[in-house]
């Protein structure tokens, strides 16, 4: 038996995982299982009642709801991601990823206002407050591109920022976020290139 990924295809959460498990060399060991979280089957709201995506169900039957939870999870399944180090670059390096994750919330949050939502009832001064962070961690990163790595053995920070970047090219390409950051948009040029990157791009049209 292998272990079940419950997913979406144009979730960045779910893509994220899926890059760590090309990375890490993982994809005999895991099935894909495409759900809707929206129009959740039973099994699925079993393994994560909060009916979200992505979900990993195990081989023994642990369940994990939560994309931190699956690559923490997956890092100790397999090799080829490089481990961040301890001490002062440890927190360096969290934080850019963390800023990433941010990112992805707060396109994930405006995604949800503007495509949910019924129109009335639609909030711009939401939508503004995510588009200015995404704005200013974006600054961020580009001001940190050049310590960003390209190619060999990656870290789950350049998957989170890589993620985000796509994220924001699949549903916020009206953002423009390359525009005045040409150094953060040189290193995700290469690194889109990547095969786990290229495998993960969401479906066209989606
Ligand atoms: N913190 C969660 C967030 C996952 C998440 O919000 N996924 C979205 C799809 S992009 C979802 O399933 N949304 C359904 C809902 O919010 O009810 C993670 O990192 O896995």
């Amino acid at each position: 038996m292998k272990m079940k990924l419950y997913l979406s295809l144009t979730s960045p959460y779910a893509r994220k995982v899926r890059i760590v498990v090309q990375e890490l060399g993982l994809g005999d060991l895991v099935s894909e299982a495409v759900v809707d979280p929206f129009n959740a089957p039973a099994d699925f709201l079993v393994a994560n009642p909060l009916s979200k995506v992505p979900t990993l169900v195990t081989e023994k039957g642990e369940t994990l709801p939560d994309s931190k939870l699956i690559v923490e999870y997956l890092q100790t399944r397999g090799r080829g991601l490089a481990t961040l180090p301890r001490g002062a670059q440890r927190w360096i390096l969290l934080r850019r990823q963390q800023l990433a994750e941010g990112i992805v919330d707060a396109a994930v949050a405006m995604r949800l206002e503007q495509a949910l939502r019924p129109a009335e009832y639609v909030y711009q001064g939401w939508i503004d407050r995510q588009t200015a962070a995404i704005n200013r961690a974006l600054d961020a990163l580009n001001s940190e591109a050049a310590e960003l790595l390209h190619d060999g053995a990656i870290r789950t920070v350049e998957i989170s920022v890589g993620v985000a970047l796509g994220y924001l090219d699949f549903r916020h390409a009206h953002l423009q976020w390359r525009s005045g950051r040409e150094r953060l948009a040189s290193w995700y040029f290469g690194f889109a290139q990547r095969a786990s990157m290229l495998a993960s791009q969401p479906p066209a049209g989606a």
